[in-house]
C-alpha cells in the first residue's frame, strides 16, 4: 500500500525521532558508547587518551547534525558564498572550542567528572591542528570562526598536511625539528569523503587543433593524482552555523588503475603511483620566503584546481550556465599562494566548459580577490617560466596570454613606455624569466587588501604602486582581527566571568565593542583587585608550566615580559636579548640598595626557527645561552630570569597569553605588515612595549598613547636611516654588549659572530642600532609604570576595554560587505 519512496522517508523519520540530546545523561551516554563500539574500548577501563577520543567523537556527532542542516539550508537557498582560499590553517585543539561555541562545556564538564574524568586533562590529550606557520594561518583560522559565528555562507579550502609545522625541541640550547605526524593518532574531528574525489593533473604536452573555426586546446598530462575531501565541521558560537573547512589529500589516481601494467616491474610500478601522496605530506616551514621548489607549486595547484572543481560542481548542480557564476561564488586568495586558480578557472571555463576567452575571463574577474600579507615585493612568489612550462604547460600559455591582453590594454593607457610596461608585465624578463604570482592576481582580482593601514598605503605606495596607478579602485585595507572566542573567552576564563559581571552581559562574546563599558571602572578599586586576582591565577599556571619543563622557578610577583612569534631578524628578537644582557650587567653592577628598587622580571622568547633560517638559529641559541647564565647568576638572583620556552604554537599561546604582563612587538617600524598576537595581548590586558608598525599603529590609536610604550624610528624614516646607517654612531651600551657576545662572555665565541656581524654598522638593516637607546629608555619606562599598581592595573584594564576593534568579526563584516558581497543568513526556526 502506498508509496514506497514515502514509506522509506517515514521509516528514517520514525527511526531519527529527534537530534542528539545535550543533557548530561545523554552525553555520557553518547561518550561511552564511542569507547565500546568507536574505539572498542571497555567502558569500565579506558585511559585519559580514550576518554578525549571518545568525548570528540561524541562532539563530532552533534556538530554533524548542524553541518547537515547548514548545507541543506544554504543549498536551498542558493545563497553567495565565499570560499577561502588558503595553504595555511593553524587551528591549534578543537574540543574545547566546539563545546564552548556549541554552548555544551557545562554539561560536558559535568558529564565527563561524572564518569570519573576531568574535562582539563581529557582536552589536554588533544594534538594541536598545525597546518600554518604563524599569523597567516591562525588568522585563516580565526575567519572561519566568525564566519561561521555571524552567519555567514563560507567554505575553507586547503591542504590535509599528514606532517604539519615540526616540533621543536632544544638540544643544549640549539633548535632541532621533529616531524609532525599528527595523524599517527587518529583525528576524530574529520570526516572522510571518499567519493568527493577529482583529478588533478600534472607535466605532459598541450595540442592545438582547429575545430569549426576556433582554435582549442588539449593538454594530455603526463602525470595525474586524484585529490579527496576530507571535510571539518567548523561550529560558530551560539548559532546552528556550522561551516565546512575542506582539505585535500592526494591519493594514487584511479584513472590509472584501469590500464595494467605490463612493465615487468609490477611492484616497482605500483610504488612509483603511491608516490602521487607525497604531494600532500608537508608543511613548507618557511616563513616568508620561498624556495621556488616544484613540489611546492604542485602542492598550490593540486588544492587549487581541487577547490575549483568542487566549486564549480556545486554551482552546476542549480545552473545550467556560468551566467551568474560571479553572483554565486567569491574566492578570496589567501596570499599569492594560491594565484594559479587564476589560469586554472580560465582554462576550466575555456577547454573544459568551452566558454569564449572573454567571458571567461568576465568571470574571473569578478570571482576573486587577494590579500597580500607581507610588506616587501621580495617575498611575493615569483615562478620560473621554465618550471610552469615543464609541470603546468597550459597554464603558462593562458599567463602569456592574460599578460598580452593586459599589457596591451595599459599601452592605451600609458603609451609606450617600456620601463614601465616591464614593471607592469606579469612576466619578469632576464636571463631566467619568471612569473610575478603577486601581479597575476592583482590583473585578475577586483580587489586587492593590506592587513593593517599602514601596510595598506604601503602596497599603494611601494609594493604595487604600478598597479595602483593604473587601478587606483582595486586597493583597500582590511586590518586583522582575532576571535575573541578562542583568545579571551575560553582561554581566560577568569577573565571572562569577571567581564561578563562587569559589564552585565556576556553579549562581548559577538560584539567586542562591548568593552568600551569597562572604561569607567578602570581605575575602582574593586575592579582593579578582581582584575590582578585573575591575572595572578593565570600567571601561578604559567609559572607552574615554565618550572616543569625548564625547572627555572620563577616568582609570579615579577613582571612576565613576552615575546612570542615566529624567530625573524625584523622582528628583532635580538634586540630583546640586548636589552636583557645590558639589564643584567646593570643589576650586577649596582650596590644592594640599588638592587631594591629594581623592578624583578621574567623574560619568556618563544618562536620557531625555520630549518634553514641560520640567523635564526643562532638567536635561539644566544637567548638559552644568555638565560643559563643569567639564571644562574647568584648576583641577580630572582631580579631577572630569561626562559625560552621550546615549541611554541597555538595552545601554548592560550597558556601564555593571558598570563603575561607585558608583550613586545618590536619590529622595525613600518616592517611587520600587522601582527595579530598583539591583538591577543591588548584583549587580554597585557600591556604593550612596540615600534610603530602595522597595527600596533590602530592599537595605539584605540587604546590611548597613555597605555602603549612606543619607541623607535618613525616609518617614514626608516629609509634615510637606513641609508646612513653606515655613517650611524650606535651608543656606547650597544657597542659593549655586542663586544661581550663577541668576546665569548656567552660561550661559543665563534658561532656567534656571524649574528654580531649584522648589527655592525653597515650591516644594520634592521637598525638596532638606531632604536637602542629608545628602547632603553621604553624599557625605563615599563618599570616606572609597574611599580604603581594602581596606573599599571588601569592601564591593563584600559587595554582590554579598547581592543574592541581587533575582532575579527569586524574584520569578517567589512570582507562580507566590501569586498565578497555576502549577507549573513541563518535558517529562522
Ligand atoms: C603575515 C605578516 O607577517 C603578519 O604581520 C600578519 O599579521 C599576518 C596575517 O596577516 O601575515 N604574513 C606572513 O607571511 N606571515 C605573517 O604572519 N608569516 C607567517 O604566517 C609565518
Amino acid at each position: 500500500v502506498g508509496n514506497p519512496e514515502l514509506q522509506r522517508r517515514r521509516r528514517l523519520m520514525w527511526l531519527m525521532d529527534q537530534y542528539l540530546k545535550n543533557d548530561v545523561l545523554s552525553i555520557q551516554k553518547s561518550i561511552v558508547d564511542h569507547v565500546e563500539y568507536t574505539i572498542a574500548r571497555s567502558r569500565f577501563k579506558f585511559d585519559d587518551f580514550e576518554a578525549y577520543k571518545a568525548t570528540a567523537n561524541s562532539v563530532r556527532d552533534r556538530l554533524i547534525e548542524s553541518w547537515n542542516d547548514n548545507q541543506q539550508f544554504h543549498r536551498d537557498m542558493d545563497s553567495k558564498r565565499v570560499y577561502y582560499l588558503s595553504m595555511e590553517f593553524l587551528m591549534g585543539r578543537s574540543l574545547l572550542n566546539s563545546i564552548f561555541n556549541l554552548g555544551i562545556k557545562e554539561q560536558y564538564a559535568q558529564a565527563l567528572s561524572e564518569l570519573g574524568y576531568n574535562l582539563e586533562v581529557v582536552v589536554e590529550q588533544e594534538r594541536d591542528a598545525a597546518l600554518g606557520n604563524g599569523g597567516l594561518g591562525r588568522l585563516a583560522a580565526c575567519f572561519l570562526d566568525s564566519l561561521a559565528t555571524m552567519n555567514y555562507s563560507a567554505w575553507g579550502y586547503g591542504i590535509r598536511y599528514q606532517y604539519g609545522l615540526f616540533r621543536q625541541t632544544l638540544q643544549d640550547g640549539f633548535q632541532h625539528e621533529q616531524p609532525d605526524y599528527w595523524l599517527n593518532v587518529g583525528n576524530p574531528w574529520e570526516i572522510e569523503r571518499v567519493h568527493v574525489t577529482y583529478p588533478i593533473s600534472f607535466y605532459g604536452k598541450v595540442e592545438e587543433k582547429w575545430v569549426e573555426g576556433t582554435k582549442t586546446f588539449t593538454w594530455t598530462p603526463d602525470e595525474m593524482v586524484e585529490a579527496v575531501a576530507y571535510d571539518n565541521p567548523i561550529p560558530g558560537y551560539n548559532t546552528g552555523n556550522t561551516i565546512n573547512l575542506r582539505l585535500w589529500a592526494a591519493k594514487p589516481s584511479g584513472e590509472f588503475d584501469l590500464q595494467s601494467f605490463n612493465t615487468g616491474d609490477y611492484v616497482n610500478a605500483i610504488l612509483s603511483k603511491q608516490r602521487a601522496e607525497t604531494i600532500s605530506n608537508v608543511l613548507y616551514p618557511d616563513d616568508r620566503t620561498y624556495q621556488g621548489k616544484e613540489l611546492r607549486l604542485k602542492q598550490q595547484y593540486f588544492f587549487v584546481s581541487a577547490s575549483l572543481q568542487d566549486i564549480m560542481r556545486r554551482f552546476k548542480d542549480h545552473h545550467s550556465t556560468f551566467d551568474n557564476f560571479a553572483d554565486k561564488v567569491a574566492v578570496q586568495l589567501n596570499d599569492t599562494h594560491p594565484t594559479i586558480g587564476v589560469p586554472e578557472l580560465m582554462r576550466l571555463l575555456v577547454d573544459v566548459e568551452g566558454l569564449q576567452w572573454a567571458k571567461a575571463w568576465d568571470i574571473t574577474t569578478k570571482v576573486f580577490s587577494i590579500t597580500i600579507h607581507s610588506v616587501v615585493a621580495e617575498t611575493l612568489e615569483k615562478w620560473s617560466v621554465e618550471l610552469l612550462q615543464t609541470l603546468l604547460p597550459r597554464h603558462l600559455q593562458i599567463i602569456f596570454k592574460i599578460n598580452a591582453m593586459f599589457l596591451e590594454e595599459v599601452k592605451n593607457k600609458i603609451g609606450n613606455d617600456y620601463d614601465h610596461l616591464a614593471r607592469l608585465s606579469i612576466i619578469e624578463e632576464g636571463e631566467k624569466k619568471s612569473v610575478k604570482m603577486g601581479s597575476l592576481a592583482l590583473v585578475a582580482s577586483h580587489t586587492v587588501n593590506g592587513v593593517s593601514k599602514l601596510h595598506s598605503e604601503l602596497l599603494k605606495e611601494r609594493v604595487f604602486k604600478d598597479f595602483y596607478d593604473i587601478f587606483p579602485h582595486k586597493f583597500q585595507n582590511k586590518t586583522n582581527g582575532v576571535t575573541q572566542r578562542r583568545w579571551l573567552a575560553f582561554c581566560n576564563p577568569g577573565l571572562r566571568d569577571m567581564l561578563t559581571k562587569w559589564l552585565g552581559t556576556e553579549a562581548w562574546i559577538t560584539n567586542l565593542d562591548l568593552l568600551t563599558g569597562l572604561r569607567q571602572y578602570a581605575s575602582d578599586p574593586i575592579l582593579q583587585k578582581e582584575w590582578n586576582l585573575v591575572r595572578r591565577h593565570n600567571k601561578a599556571r604559567l609559572a607552574t608550566y615554565i618550572e616543569a619543563i625548564s625547572g627555572v622557578k620563577v616568582s609570579i610577583d615579577a613582571m612576565f615580559d613576552v615575546q612570542v612569534k615566529r624567530i625573524h631578524q625584523y622582528k628583532r628578537q635580538l634586540l630583546n636579548v640586548l636589552s636583557i644582557i645590558h639589564r643584567a650587567d646593570c643589576i650586577k653592577n649596582m650596590s644592594p640598595a640599588e638592587k631594591t628598587k629594581v623592578v624583578p622580571r621574567v623574560c619568556i622568547i618563544g618562536g620557531k626557527a625555520a630549518p634553514g633560517y641560520e640567523i635564526a638559529k643562532k638567536i635561539i641559541k644566544l637567548v638559552t645561552t644568555v638565560g643559563e647564565k643569567i639564571n644562574n647568576d647568584k648576583d641577580i638572583g630572582n631580579l631577572l630570569k630569561v626562559v625560552f620556552v621550546p615549541d611554541y604554537n597555538v595552545s601554548l599561546a592560550e597558556l601564555i597569553i593571558p598570563a603575561s604582563d607585558l608583550s613586545q612587538h618590536i619590529s622595525t617600524a613600518g616592517n611587520e605588515a600587522s601582527g595579530t598576537s598583539n591583538m591577543k595581548f591588548t584583549m587580554n590586558g597585557c600591556l604593550l612595549l612596540a615600534t610603530l608598525s602595522g597595527s600596533n599603529i590602530e592599537i595605539q590609536k584605540e587604546i590611548g598613547d597613555e597605555n602603549i610604550f612606543v619607541f623607535g624610528a618613525k616609518p617614514e624614516e626608516v629609509d634615510r636611516l637606513r641609508a646612513e646607517r653606515r655613517q650611524f654612531q650606535p651608543p656606547q651600551e650597544f657597542h659593549r654588549i655586542i663586544g661581550m657576545i663577541r668576546n665569548g662572555k656567552f660561550g661559543d665565541t665563534e658561532y656567534f659572530q656571524e649574528l654580531c656581524q649584522t648589527v655592525d654598522g653597515g650591516n644594520d638593516f634592521y637598525l638596532l642600532g638606531n632604536d637602542f637607546s629608545s628602547y632603553l629608555e621604553a624599557q625605563a619606562a615599563v618599570d616606572e609604570a609597574y611599580v604603581d599598581r594602581e596606573r599599571w592595573t588601569r592601564m591593563s584594564i584600559m587595554s582590554t576595554a579598547g581592543s574592541g576593534n581587533f575582532s575579527i568579526d569586524r574584520t569578517t563584516c567589512e570582507y562580507a560587505e566590501n569586498i565578497w558581497g555576502i549577507k549573513p543568513c541563518q535558517p529562522t526556526s
